[in-house]
């Protein structure tokens, strides 16, 4: 086939699809302590395969035997809800080095998660630290918490929940706030699901 048939080939036939950009309209954040669970936690839910930055790193902690890695960048997944919508997922890195990727993602999102530790003694302290921090980067109406490892009888559950929940309102008294594994698909979506019907709420 000369060049010129086989350009002209080409021109008739139909163009290839390009997929380019993105299919949400909503887009949710999980933010939180180092190793809280946030990549875990978008892994579990996310119907397209997680684009990380996750990277090999030296730093073991006795708590955390099975994390080798940790996010540098973020995490992308989407999910799609029941209703038919389409949510975009983001991980952020939990450590303070990497907070110029918080002030990237952060301003453009419908909802935050802060996971954080319900299983640490001074759990309140941080949670204040967290939301301290996070003030200062997106508005404090958008976010909700969700808890990790407490495990025990409700009750037990609760007692750890109440310190947590008074912290949380001296911010947001509305804010939503529930224990969640982040290894857990049905937990993780209930947490998305309720950060973003607090934010059509409010
Ligand atoms: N035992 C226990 N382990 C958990 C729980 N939630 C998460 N993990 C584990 O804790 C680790 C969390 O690792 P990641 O998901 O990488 O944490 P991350 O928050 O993304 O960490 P950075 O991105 O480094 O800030 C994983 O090995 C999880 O399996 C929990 O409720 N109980
Ligand atoms: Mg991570």
């Amino acid at each position: 086939m000369s060049f010129f048939s086989s350009f002209a080939a080409a021109a008739a036939a139909p163009p290839p699809t390009v997929l380019v950009g993105h299919s949400y309209t909503q887009r949710v954040a999980f933010v939180g302590p180092f190793g809280v669970g946030k990549t875990t936690a978008l892994r579990a839910i996310s119907d397209i395969e997680v684009v990380d930055t996750d990277v090999a790193t030296t730093e073991r902690r006795a708590d955390l035997p099975g994390k080798t890695h940790t996010t540098v960048g973020f995490d992308y997944g989407e999910l799609k809800l029941d209703d038919g919508q389409r949510v975009g997922l983001f991980g952020l890195p939990g450590q303070d080095r990497f907070h110029a990727v918080w002030r990237t993602v952060l301003p453009g999102a419908s909802a935050v998660v802060l996971w954080v530790y319900g299983d640490h003694d001074d759990a309140p302290q941080e949670l204040t630290a967290w939301l301290e921090a996070l003030r200062g980067c997106v508005a404090l109406d958008i976010l909700s918490v969700a808890v990790t490892r407490l495990s025990g009888t409700m009750q037990d559950v609760d007692a750890k929940l109440g310190p947590l929940r008074d912290v949380l309102a001296r911010f947001n008294p509305v804010a939503p706030l529930i224990a969640a594994d982040p290894r857990r698909s049905e937990d993780v979506r209930l947490a998305v699901a309720i950060a973003l019907a607090a934010v059509s709420l409010g």
